[in-house]
């Protein structure tokens, strides 16, 4: 009776874990294909027309009309490709001087990422240049090497001080072939769009909705590299020795990249 009663046990942690990884991975999928139909957007309606069809006033408006699309993202903003040449042009245009993350004017550099268009949910990424940040900035080069959704490791996000994800795409001149070499995408990137998983809050709230959400402990890792587990997701360290341990697998849709869902009981059966 006591093994049929752990086996019971084992079988709905099994279950609750496997619903939950399944759910934060479908629910990260979506947010993922919206933002990509995002980058072609942007690709039509601001390079294909001139003037471009967008300002920072129009971008502000679809992406709040359109946030219930990407439900675990805390905003999206456009960042445009300057070079260092076309920096002081840019900002004369643009009335004002781009900045570093740490709030400063960003210093000389060959190439720059500054935020023209962003979400209100996420105003204070604007005139920020996103290849100040270390993470950012390793996305923007793999994003537009590869043409696809790319994400950092987990870091704290600005504004929120939360454990999270950013997710890139890079956005190509509208003529960039389907069968692009890699020279020739980096050579058609006109700027990147992107977004934070503000994973600490917004997962937090999808699964406060499920029940038996107070029997478990659910802890989502990056695994990318097995011998250094990194934390993106619930609390870092588990006080208690509990019988049963599931591992869920994730595909956040980033092949760089291994995430997985650990599920254990909260309390000793
Ligand atoms: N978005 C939101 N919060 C952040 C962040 C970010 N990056 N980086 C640090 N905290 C505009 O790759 C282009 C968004 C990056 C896109």
């Amino acid at each position: 009776l006591r093994r049929d009663s752990m086996d019971r046990a084992e079988e709905r942690l099994v279950s609750m874990c496997e619903e939950r990884a399944r759910m934060l991975q479908e629910q990260f999928g979506v947010t993922v294909n919206h933002v990509h139909a995002i980058a072609i957007l942007i690709s039509t309606f601001n390079f294909e027309k001139s003037p471009p069809a967008i300002d920072q006033d129009t971008f502000a408006k679809y992406t709040a009309r359109t946030s219930f699309e990407r439900p675990l993202l805390n905003g999206v903003a456009f960042a445009q490709r300057v070079f260092h040449h076309e920096r002081e042009m840019f900002e004369s245009q643009q009335g004002w001087v781009m900045n570093t993350m740490q709030r400063e004017p960003a210093p000389p550099q060959v190439e720059y990422a500054p935020v023209i268009f962003s979400q209100d949910t996420v105003s204070y990424l604007a005139r920020i240049d996103m290849m100040s940040g270390e993470e950012d900035r390793e996305n923007i080069f793999r994003a537009r090497t590869t043409g696809k959704a790319v994400l950092t490791n987990p870091f704290r996000l600005l504004g929120s001080n939360h454990l999270g994800v950013v997710l890139t795409f890079a956005v190509y001149r509208p003529d960039l072939p389907a069968d692009a070499s890699v020279e020739q995408r980096v050579e058609a990137t006109i700027g990147y769009l992107g977004g934070a998983f503000d994973v600490e809050s917004l997962v937090e709230n999808l699964l406060s909705k499920l029940a038996g959400n107070q029997d478990i402990v659910v802890n989502v890792y990056d695994v990318t590299n097995a011998s250094d587990a990194m934390v993106l997701y619930g609390p870092s360290s588990l006080d208690e020795q509990v019988p049963f341990l599931h591992v869920s697998m994730l595909d956040f849709g980033d092949p760089f990249r291994k995430h997985e869902m650990r599920c254990r009981y909260r309390q000793k059966l």
